[in-house]
This record gives structure tokens, C-alpha cells and sequence, in this order.
């Protein structure tokens, strides 16, 4: 639908995002009797999943805890193939989703959302969009005609916490003369990596699940590595009919279960809570060996206290460390790979066959931690010591802006013009990752200051779009037209995610948790560990009538 200046379409909320979050938002909207556009940069449905199509692309929760819950009827009847989803299997769902419900009509795709501004005479959102550039097919012309204008009484952002690529500023860069790509914009077609000369920067999940699959079929990989990184087998096989029904059969359990789950996933693995130090290191290596076999997250179950003591931590990291010396045959490498920050500080990664690929002739390692790459040619790369790298392809597995990226690059102005980019110019700052002062009327589901990425995505999605949808119930119920977090609510907030985060080995390393990775960025953590007591506090603020927010007109 296109709109102009004079006579905007009103909505009663505009998503952004068409990603899991988006999608069930618009679901619940809908549910609601409320009128709702979501506008999505990509042509179909499926947000970091529609986006990240690199070889090897696959989730590290495991397929029957990565899906929606708010519908049994939807989680009997999707049938999952794998332990863990592969990026393809994730977005047919998606797709399936987006046509059971048929959310599609709704949603504007090609479509990037450039301003949204809080007026305060209409005490409406207006929401300007234009088609988007960058979309996977880079096939849409820019055409500044083309803006369209709504306004919305609610403005909620799905914009996903990793989908702001982050590609480095390396001198040269437009010089390539090969193919060059980034893991979270991956071309539909796909890349032919057959007899080419193929360069991976970067090792982080996305690089460490992409090398393995590259190397299979490249002339050469060449792996430039600024940091190693802890890996732990996922162990992905084709999951098992009977596994699979023995969960649906009580698949609301399993669920509820989660939810008391630190990272509100997992409740089927044995999470032990007592502590490492308590224990000689060979029973404790024969539990990791355990954890090791049946891989997933479950290895960081093994002790309570790895997340949090440093020591205990380094028991849990020598164990990985002897895994990779036995792993990889060249003794020089081996040592290249081996981390040295805490185990879990960075995401942990789950691999498969990441170390072993170390052997392949095919394959180089190069530490570019001070060796940096100083430019890139039109040939290939060249690092600080003056080696030329000759490369065909370029994959930049770089990560991303993580969860404040994609939300500062739209201009979104609250009161009185206020740039969120102003109010948040020392580090995000919400109230319960949910609203933002100067802001009425905008939720970000899964913002910063929520757990998010530091546990079970879904289940965060669906938390939030449920609190959210609660939270306009009642809004209605009670005659009130604003909402909107107050100052000492978020400054209290803020303090809290960044106390608890103290109290783990989170902020120990450059991790994109503190916004390490980008250059420039405010460094503070950003993700609130731990889901059951955020969860039991938004329900807590929720009862008590919306506590640490105003609610107006
Ligand atoms: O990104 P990352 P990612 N020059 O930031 C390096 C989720 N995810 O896309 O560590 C050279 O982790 C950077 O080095 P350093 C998951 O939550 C999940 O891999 O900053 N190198 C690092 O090695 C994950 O954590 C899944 O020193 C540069 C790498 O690039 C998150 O997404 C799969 C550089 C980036 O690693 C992000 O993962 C994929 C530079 N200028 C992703 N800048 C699954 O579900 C950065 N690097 C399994």
C-alpha cells in the first residue's frame, strides 16, 4: 500500500521486522482486533534466517525448543528433520508459519523502515519507509518517489539483535576484483567455492560453521583469524520419529521446563549445579567427556559454577584446549587455535568437524590478531608483514552491530525530536529491554537490557510479544493512550543488567555482548543474563500496573 505526506493510512502499529518476532507480533495484533503493517527488508519472512544462508548455517538450539509455542495445533503438526535446524529447514517454517496464519498480506517485504518519528500533536508514530537497497538480490533500484508514510499509535521494533552486518573498514575493500560476500547477507544463489582460491575472515559461529563446508569444495580456504574461539561439537543427526513424538506428547512440559532454564532451553540435559572445584579433575574431565559425546550446550551444564568462577572455568577450558590439541595434527596450528579467554565469555560456538578441518592440505590458518590485514587488492588480501594472499572469493564472516545496530541505522526520534542515537549516545538504555524513556509507545522486543541473545530466542520473542500484548490490553481496558518507561525505572535497569552481568565472566572479553567487535562502540553489556527471573519480574511489573513505566491520556 502506498501512502503520501498529506494523507497517511494509520495503523495501529507498524512492526518492523518480519523475522520470528515480527511475525508473531503481527499474529498477536491480529488476534487483538488491531490493525497493524509490518515492513521487512528482505522479499520473504524469516529475519536472521532469511538472511543468513552461508554453507553450513545452522541453529545451535535444538529444532524441537527453536519454535514457536503459542500454538499446539503448529508445534504438532511441523514435523522437524534434524537435532539441531539447518538454516533451509528454518525458513520453510517460517514460510509455513507466515502462510498458516496468513501474515503475508500484511507484511510489506523490499522494504526498509528509514525514519520514525513520535509526533506530539497527533501523539501518533509516523513511520516513513523506502524500498530497500540492500537486499539480498540487489536487484531494487533506489527511488526516493518510491517513501511511503503511515502513522501508528504503537511502534514496535523486530529488528532482530544480529542482523546489522558488520563489515570492516579494510583499505581497498572496493578494489576486489572477485567474489566478496558477508555470512549474514549470503547471496540466494549461492557462492561456487569449486576450485577457487577462498579467503574466510572471521571466527566467530558463523565462520567456524561455514570454514568446514567451504574447505570441502575450495581450491584453498585460507582462514584469517583475529581471535580464536572455544568450539563445542554440536552433534547434529537426524532426529528420531520416536524422540520427536515422545516430546509432543507432553510438549507443554518440556516448554514450561525451559522457562526455568537459565537460558530457558535445555531441560532435558542434566544441569548440575554444583561446582568443579569441589571435584578431582579426572571425574570432572570424565563428566566433561560425557557432555563432550553428546554435545550441544549441555557441556556447559556440567558444573554450576563455570559461568561465574574463574577457576572453575579454567577446568572447564584446559578440557577443550586438550580436545584441540588432540584434534589437530600440526602441533604450530593447534596452539593458534587454542583460546585464551574464559570458555563461554564469547558465545560459545557448537562445530561440526571446525578443528579437524585444520588437517585438510587445502586449508591455512593465519593469525591476523597483529598481523593485520592492511588492505585488500584487487588479487586478494595483503597482511601487516607484506604477504600477498591471492584469493577468488571473499568471505567476510565478521558478525554484526549486535542489538543496538539495526535499531540506530533507522532514524527513530521520540519526544521533541530526540534522536535515539542521543538517548542512548553512552550504551543502550531501556527499561527491561522493552521501552525507552522519551519514547512512548515503543517496544523492542528483545532489546538490549533483556535476555535475548543469552537465551533461547523464541522463547524470549514469544515472551515479549505476549507481555506486549498484555500490556495494550490493558492500556485499553484502562482508557489510557500513552505508555512510556520512566527515567529512574531505566537508570535503575540499567544498573541491574550491568551488576548482574558482573557477576559472571561475561564482560571478562571483547565479546559483541559489550559491543567490542565495533569500532568506536560504547563499550557496556548489553544482553541481561538469565531468563526465569527477568521473566518473573516483567510479570511482577505487569501486575502491579505497569510499575517503572507512565501511563498517560
Ligand atoms: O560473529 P562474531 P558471527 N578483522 O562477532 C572477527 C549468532 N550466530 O557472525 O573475536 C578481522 O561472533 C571476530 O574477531 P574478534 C551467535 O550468537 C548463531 O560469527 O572480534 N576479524 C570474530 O572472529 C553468534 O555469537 C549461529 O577478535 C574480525 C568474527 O569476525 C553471533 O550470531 C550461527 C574483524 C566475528 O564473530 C555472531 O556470530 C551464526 C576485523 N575487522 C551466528 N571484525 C548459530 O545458531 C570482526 N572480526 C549456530
Amino acid at each position: 500500500m502506498s501512502t503520501n505526506d498529506q494523507n497517511p493510512v494509520h495503523y495501529d502499529a507498524v512492526v518492523i521486522g518480519a523475522g520470528f518476532a515480527g511475525m508473531y507480533m503481527l499474529h498477536k495484533l491480529r488476534q487483538m482486533g488491531l490493525t497493524a503493517r509490518v515492513y521487512e527488508r528482505g522479499d520473504d519472512v524469516g529475519g536472521t534466517w532469511y538472511w543468513n544462508r552461508y554453507p553450513g548455517a545452522r541453529c545451535d538450539v535444538e529444532s524441537l525448543e527453536y519454535c514457536y509455542s503459542f500454538d499446539p495445533e503448529l508445534e504438532q503438526e511441523w514435523e522437524w528433520t534434524e537435532r539441531y535446524p539447518g538454516q533451509p529447514e528454518i525458513l520453510r517454517y517460517a514460510q509455513h508459519v507466515a502462510e498458516r496464519y496468513d501474515l503475508y498480506r500484511d507484511i510489506q517485504f523490499n522494504t526498509k523502515v528509514t525514519r520514525a518519528a513520535f509526533d506530539e500533536e497527533s501523539e501518533n508514530w509516523h513511520v516513513s519507509s523506502a524500498p530497500s537497497i540492500d537486499h539480498i538480490d540487489h536487484n531494487h533500484a533506489p527511488n526516493a518517489d518510491d517513501t511511503d508514510h503511515v502513522t501508528a499509535q504503537y511502534l514496535i521494533t523486530a529488528v532482530g539483535c544480529l542482523s546489522s552486518s558488520n563489515v570492516p573498514d579494510i583499505a581497498g575493500i572496493d578494489t576486489f576484483q572477485g567474489e566478496v560476500c558477508h555470512t549474514g547477507r549470503y547471496p540466494k544463489e549461492g557462492i561456487d567455492f569449486a576450485g577457487k582460491r577462498v579467503g574466510v575472515i572471521g571466527t566467530g559461529s558463523s565462520g567456524i560453521q561455514a570454514i568446514p563446508v567451504i574447505a570441502e569444495t575450495a581450491e584453498h580456504l585460507t582462514v584469517f583469524q583475529r581471535t580464536p574461539q572455544f568450539a563445542i561439537p554440536a552433534r547434529n543427526h537426524p532426529l528420531d520419529p520416536a524422540e520427536q513424538a515422545e516430546v509432543k506428547a507432553d510438549y507443554h512440559r518440556l516448554r514450561e521446563q525451559n522457562k526455568t532454564q537459565q537460558g530457558a532451553l535445555g531441560a532435558r540435559f542434566d544441569w548440575n549445579e554444583g561446582s568443579v572445584l569441589e571435584v578431582e579433575v579426572e571425574e570432572a574431565f570424565k563428566e566433561f567427556e560425557t557432555r563432550w559425546e553428546m554435545g550441544g550446550f549441555a557441556f556447559l551444564g556440567a558444573y554450576g559454577d563455570i559461568a561465574r568462577t574463574p577457576e572453575a572455568n579454567h577446568v572447564a577450558a584446559d578440557f577443550v584446549k586438550e580436545k584441540i590439541r588432540e584434534t589437530v595434527k600440526d602441533l604450530e596450528v593447534a596452539d593458534r587455535l587454542i583460546p585464551t579467554t574464559y570458555i563461554g565469555c564469547k558465545r560459545l560456538v557448537l562445530d561440526t568437524d571446525y578443528f579437524v578441518t585444520f588437517n585438510r592440505d587445502n586449508v591455512t590458518l593465519v593469525d591476523i590478531s597483529e598481523n593485520v590485514i592492511d588492505e585488500i587488492t584487487p588479487d586478494g588480501l595483503r597482511t601487516a608483514d607484506g604477504t600477498s594472499y591471492d584469493l577468488d572469493v571473499i568471505v567476510f564472516a565478521t558478525g554484526y552491530d549486535a542489538m543496538t545496530g539495526s535499531l540506530l541505522r533507522i532514524n527513530i526520534q521520540g519526544r521533541g525530536g530526540l534522536p535515539l542515537s542521543e538517548q542512548w549516545y553512552a550504551g543502550p538504555r531501556t527499561y527491561l529491554g522493552l521501552g525507552v524513556p522519551q519514547f512512548p509507545n515503543m517496544f523492542t522486543i528483545t532489546g538490549p537490557g533483556s535476555p535475548s541473545v543469552l537465551a533461547n530466542m523464541i522463547v524470549c520473542i514469544e515472551q515479549h510479544v505476549d507481555w506486549i500484548g498484555d500490556c495494550i490490553d490493558y492500556m485499553q481496558a484502562n482508557g489510557h493512550r500513552h505508555i512510556e518507561a520512566t527515567e529512574e525505572a531505566t537508570e535503575a535497569w540499567v544498573d541491574h543488567v550491568n551488576l548482574v552481568a558482573s557477576y559472571t565472566l561475561y564482560p571478562t572479553c571483547n565479546s559483541w555482548y559489550l559491543g567490542a567487535n565495533i569500532p568506536g562502540k560504547t563499550r557496556v553489556f548489553m544482553p541481561l543474563p538469565g531468563f526465569p527471573p527477568y521473566a518473573e519480574k516483567c510479570d511482577q511489573v505487569a501486575a502491579d500496573g505497569y510499575e517503572g513505566f507512565a501511563l498517560t491520556g
